[in-house]
């Protein structure tokens, strides 16, 4: 379907590019466009991924000197009373400057490396330099920002530092690749003069990482983390349980871990994380803006916890740990109260480790658990996630047990049948709000080709084109745009087990995810965007990213 509506997708994008897309303009004074910029003047300021808002091309360009200052304001000095005058309480006094001084920081350790310049972070004012302001002024939301370059000055302001980061992460791209480098190079470091405005279509834009049936040790989750922040992705979505282990340390049922995380697929060793790792991860993420959702999946993908705990078998017998790869055979004992002594343990433990407001409780696959089970599970399980004071969030199946409030993840295909796809959209227009990541567009473990070493197939190959060809908010028929909060793009890991693999699965097509999350639907324009990508590429290579080189991309060099 996707193959026969694309020649009329194009032209309706090259239509709206052309006409109602001033954003992507022509730069006035070197007839830059989008996508080409110049062998040695700055790059256009709309080539950037995700594409932003809106972009005006303007004047000449900002470079950086030995003698740049990073000037923060907004929190400190004079700034202060202003930020505190537009009555933003708390979140505009001391905490949002400390979180703006903390972004310029990020930018200074970032910029470092690769100019050698000093780069000193101050609040002193002065009209030179990189200023980094937190603003009150409205219409940029909790994670927008405005970039204004001139040759005196670069100036990023926002009304969070949410919107900071994210601006950091543009003003990055903006320069060349080079920046990423760990020493000293040439430059010369310049931003193109002009005015981006940017926020984001949706809030919530993820990415979930498959713990569980490999583990991945805090640093590797780190260096994720890292790439996301890169695109703008405010949502870690952990998945840490499944039949092949149990991944995050719970007190009150310490064998979940020792024996439960055990192994992983095709017997290694596995690992978790203890509650002092989880914490770290938490909080790396926090200061890349990041929210951690964790996941515990129930009823089924519970191998691992029936492994640990014989008496939450229905017949009182542990079975064996399990280090394949098959889905749906494992439940847990709907009828058995204990059960629910365990789930409320689980959560209560799990939300007292969890800042954000999500709690994931999983809900796919439950193939050996009978609907009418599964409906009384969830039933009793969701108000658990109330109780300990957060939202849940399940994988769309949980639309069979509707409860106010609760965020369902659809996760279907082409091939979804039309009874689940009109169950989802029943719920959403009953008032839940839906993650959007088709298996077949936003899995990234699906494979690019049938050549791809790794990763699986069940939902069909999935191209870079076809994993960013699609609009989150006419995916599904019958849901109305409020409902969709935003997507995600999930990395399972059955036959990932390093750093190097998830990101061979995950480049290039994360960011095409994070840009259908971030980018006004306007902006969206294959086209275009793989000459995005493509530049991209000298900044993984000196990143380290391990990306796939997709024949779709026309990649320099
Ligand atoms: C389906 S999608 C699953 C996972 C597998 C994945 C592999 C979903 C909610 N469940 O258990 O790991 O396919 O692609």
């Amino acid at each position: 379907m996707g193959r026969r509506l694309r020649p009329l997708l194009l032209l309706c994008a090259s239509l709206l590019a052309a006409t109602s897309l001033p954003a992507v303009s022509a730069t006035a004074d070197t007839g830059v466009r989008s996508g080409q910029g110049t062998a040695h003047g700055p790059r256009s300021l709309d080539e950037v991924i995700p594409a932003p808002a809106s972009v005006r091309a303007k004047g000449k360009p900002y470079t950086l000197s030995p003698r740049t200052v990073i000037r923060v304001s907004g929190g400190h000095g004079p700034g202060r009373d202003r930020v505190r005058g537009h009555g933003r309480g708390k979140k505009g006094g001391h905490d949002a400057s400390s979180g703006a001084r903390q972004v310029a920081e990020q930018l200074a350790d970032l910029l470092r490396p690769a100019t050698g310049y000093r780069l000193p972070v101050t609040t002193r004012p002065g009209r030179d330099g990189i200023h980094l302001r937190l603003s009150g002024e409205r219409g940029l939301g909790p994670e927008g920002y405005r970039l204004h370059v001139t040759e005196r000055a670069t100036v990023l302001s926002a009304r969070e530092p949410a919107g900071l980061f994210h601006g950091i992460q543009t003003l990055r791209q903006l320069l060349p690749a080079a920046v990423e480098a760990d020493s000293t190079r040439p430059g010369p470091w310049q931003i193109a003069g002009g005015t981006l405005t940017d926020k984001p279509r949706y809030a919530y834009r993820s990415a979930m990482l498959d713990v569980s049936r490999h583990f991945f040790p805090v640093d590797s989750v780190k260096r994720y983390i890292d790439q996301l922040a890169l695109y703008k992705i405010n949502t870690l979505h952990l998945h840490l349980s499944d039949d092949q282990g149990w991944r995050i340390a719970i007190d009150s049922w310490p064998r979940l871990t020792t024996h439960g995380g055990s192994t992983q697929v095709g017997g290694g060793p596995g690992g978790y994380y203890t509650k002092a790792d989880y914490r770290d991860i938490v909080r790396y993420a926090a200061d890349r803006h990041l929210t951690v959702v964790p996941e515990i999946d129930m009823p089924s993908h519970t191998n691992a916890a029936l492994a640990s705990y014989a008496e939450l078998n229905c017949d009182g017998k542990a079975p064996p740990l399990y280090t394949g790869t098959d889905v749906g055979f494992s439940s847990l004992c709907v009828p058995l109260e204990r059960t629910y002594d365990f789930a409320d343990d689980v959560i209560r433990e799990l939300a007292a480790l969890t800042p954000g407001p999500y709690l994931h409780i999983g809900g796919d696959e439950a193939h050996s658990t009978s609907e009418e089970d599964f409906a009384a599970f969830m039933k009793r399980v969701q108000p658990l996630v109330a109780k300990y004071g957060k939202t849940a969030v399940g994988w769309h199946q949980i639309t069979a047990a509707p409860r106010r409030g609760t965020i369902a993840q659809y996760w279907g295909y082409d091939e979804t049948g039309a009874e689940e796809r009109a169950q989802v959209a029943a719920a959403a227009r009953n008032g839940t709000r839906l993650v959007i990541s088709p298996a077949d567009r936003s899995y990234l473990d699906m494979k690019y080709d049938k050549d791809t070493p790794l990763g699986l197939s069940w939902a069909g190959y999935v191209s870079t084109e076809r994993s960013y060809d699609w609009d989150p908010a006419t995916y599904l028929d019958g849901v109305p745009e409020r409902a969709v909060l935003g997507v995600e793009a999930p990395l399972w890991t059955e036959t990932l087990s390093t750093s190097a693999q998830l990101e061979y699965m995950a480049f290039p097509k994360l960011p095409g995810i994070a840009e259908l999350g971030w980018s006004p639907a306007a902006t969206h324009d294959w086209d275009t965007y793989r000459v995005r990508l493509a530049r991209q590429a000298p900044r993984w290579d000196l990143m380290g990213v391990n990306y796939y080189r997709s024949p779709q991309v026309p990649w320099d060099g």
